[in-house]
């Protein structure tokens, strides 16, 4: 890409990009227009090209996104004490400190520099269901220390699912599906729907050492929507290098590069060396992206894409909502996605079980706490 101002297929606007600062051009799906057949041109060609998107107009008000970001900061701000009582349990419910979770083990010398909130599907604990492992009720902050921060939180995972659902719509017919195949009750009917709120503390990554805030990976499940909160222009912190060189007074400063407190993604996982680039946030848009549980029932034709945070010493907050299929739906090859010539590549697979698996591969033993708690 030429070194200027570029402004993506549909008014997404990306900075001059560099070798080290390169931006993503992300395709944007209006989820208020009528005209089905564009959003679902734009989006196959997402899916195709990157696993990345924007999704806009998907009817959550700007003000009521920013009262969950809100809500979001008061927890993190908490004392970390206050914030322990809440330690997520072995339903994945609740406060995860920093360090918990270890997105790439190749790459990182410990956890990802974020705090995050694991907030699922509420289940009270008498109902049948609350015996799966995805299942339960929710862990929550005495209201008497956050007043409304339940109900805010319950009220944007009820309407983040629709958002979900009315993307997962949009797939169907991008794989030639019937529209509402997402939408049976072991699909998004009944979901394993998880939203996260996550809190990165202002460290520095630095991918040389292994630092990261999030470290690359590819979601699990089978859309996951981002919120972020830096929607208010680049948060930019220059990176400078200073070098001596022969007498006293000659410093040198050299320009290495901009850090950038965003999201980064890396369009072809199987290339080498991995080419990074930045998500720009869009003000009031999701940045959609794709799992890996879509990857397999579409056969790879739609692939998951790694992504990244590194920090720049600024804090940051983020949402992210992953919409999985019920517990017991079966993933296995959708029959628009194999033919003969391009049989199943992965044999089907519980939800649960496969999430069950991931969750286990990525974070840290809860014993982990117990040991540090007898130890305090
Ligand atoms: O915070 C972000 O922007 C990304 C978080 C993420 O990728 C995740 O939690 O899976
Ligand atoms: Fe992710």
């Amino acid at each position: 890409m030429e070194n200027q101002q570029h402004q993506g297929r549909n008014g997404a606007a990306a900075a001059a990009p560099t070798a080290e600062n390169r931006f993503s051009v992300l395709n944007c799906i209006d989820l208020s227009s009528p005209d089905t057949q564009n959003s679902v041109s734009l989006l196959k060609q997402a899916c195709l090209d990157c696993g990345f998107f924007y999704v806009v107009n998907h009817g959550i008000s700007q003000e009521f996104m920013a009262e969950v970001f809100a809500q979001s900061k008061k927890f993190f701000e908490l004392p970390a004490k206050e914030k322990m009582k809440v330690l997520r349990n072995e339903k994945h419910r609740g406060y995860t400190p920093e360090l918990d979770e270890l997105l790439d083990p190749e790459n990182q010398v410990h956890g990802d520099y974020k705090e995050g909130y694991y907030i699922g599907v509420e289940v009270p604990e008498d109902d049948p269901e609350a015996e799966k492992p995805f299942y339960g009720p929710n862990v929550w902050p005495s209201s008497e220390v956050l007043p409304g921060w339940r109900e805010t939180m319950e009220k944007f995972h009820q309407q983040a699912l629709e958002v979900a659902r009315a993307v997962a719509r949009i797939i169907a017919l991008a794989l030639d599906l019937e529209a509402d195949f997402f939408d049976k009750p072991e699909m998004l009917g009944h979901p394993i729907a998880v939203m996260r709120l996550l809190h990165y503390g202002g460290q520095v990554s630095d991918p040389s050492k292994g630092l990261y805030g999030a470290g690359a990976h590819s979601d699990y499940g089978l859309i996951t929507l981002l919120a972020t909160d830096d929607v208010y222009g680049l948060q930019v912190r220059i990176r400078v290098n200073l070098r001596y060189l022969t007498s006293e007074s000659n410093w040198f400063v050299r320009l290495v590069g901009i850090d950038l407190n965003f999201l980064q993604i890396c369009k072809n996982k199987d290339a080498q060396p991995q080419v990074w680039e930045y998500v720009a946030p869009m003000q009031g848009a999701f940045v959609v992206n794709l799992g890996d549980m879509l990857e397999r029932w579409s056969n790879c034709i739609f692939k998951s894409t790694l992504h990244r945070v590194l920090g720049n010493g600024q804090e940051r907050y983020s949402i992210a909502y992953f919409a999985e299929p019920s517990h017991d739906c079966l993933v296995e090859c959708l029959p628009t996605c194999k033919s003969e010539k391009n049989p199943p590549k992965f044999p089907p697979i519980t939800c649960s079980t496969y999430l069950s698996q991931r969750y286990k591969d990525t974070h840290a033993d809860l014993s982990v706490y117990n040991q540090k708690q007898q130890h305090t």
